[in-house]
């Protein structure tokens, strides 16, 4: 569903290490110099109380966290988001570039921890009241890839407590991230991640021109 703002809702989605983060800034900075309004948020986060959130769920040292309570914590971080974060961006005609969304709890908790697809989804259409992206960037990358680039990004040191699981995980959350894709084609950008990042970038953007009206126009 397209939801009926004015602004554009972007979500960058994948693994761990498959280069959201880099796009998301290459596409802020394109944004922006092409006098579009944006705002870029991530998920979990983007809000006092989702920042809280954020440390709850991914930090080491908060112990044992089991797969429901993780999943309503990242389905109340969203609700913040939404209601006080990206809705109002949009119906100021904002362009929203997120780090993440509901797929990322589709895939992480639905289909990695085994919760269920369809339960994951119904909490999280309730914490959002049902607003989808307008478009879903899905980076695609082999799991061995994506352990690979972090470990050197980090100096090999071992990642949080959910990148700590193991390649089996990794694969059954790539499946999921697919999946998703494959069930709505014509809301998703699927790319191979291990393009480099300059084609990376060149595609996400061909796909937003399509997408923006000319930057000050009030369509
Ligand atoms: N989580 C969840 O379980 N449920 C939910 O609903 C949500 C989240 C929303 C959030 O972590 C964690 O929360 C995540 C899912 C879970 N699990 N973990 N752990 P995060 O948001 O803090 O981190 P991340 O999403 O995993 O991002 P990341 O590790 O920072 O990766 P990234 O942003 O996708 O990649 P990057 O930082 O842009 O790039 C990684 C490295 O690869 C870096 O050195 C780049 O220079 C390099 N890179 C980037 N692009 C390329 C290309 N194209 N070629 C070669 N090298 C590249």
């Amino acid at each position: 569903m397209i939801d009926e703002t004015k602004g554009l809702f972007v979500v960058l989605e994948g693994g761990e290490g498959a280069g959201k983060t880099t796009q998301l800034g290459l596409l802020e900075q394109w944004l922006a110099q092409s006098g579009r309004r944006v705002v870029r948020t991530r998920e979990p986060g983007g809000t006092e109380v989702g920042e809280r959130i954020r440390a709850l769920v991914l930090d080491h040292g908060q112990g044992e966290v089991d797969p429901r309570t993780e999943a309503l914590l990242f389905a109340a971080s969203r609700a913040a988001h939404v209601s006080q974060k990206i809705r109002p961006a949009l119906d100021a005609g904002a362009v929203v570039l997120c780090d993440r969304y509901i797929d990322s709890s589709l895939a992480y908790q639905g289909a990695g921890r085994g919760l269920g697809v369809a339960e994951v989804a119904q909490i999280n259409a309730w914490a959002t009241e049902g607003l989808e992206p307008n478009l879903t960037v899905l980076l695609d990358v082999d799991p061995l890839v994506s352990a690979r680039r972090r470990a050197s990004r980090d100096g090999g040191a071992a990642g949080d407590r959910i990148e700590s699981a193991d390649l089996a995980f990794h694969t059954t959350l790539r499946e999921a991230f697919l999946d998703r894709a494959a069930a709505a084609p014509g809301r998703y950008l699927v790319l191979n991640g291990e393009d480099s990042v300059e084609s990376l970038h060149r595609a996400v953007r061909t796909r937003l021109e399509s997408l923006l009206s000319p930057a000050g126009s009030s369509a």
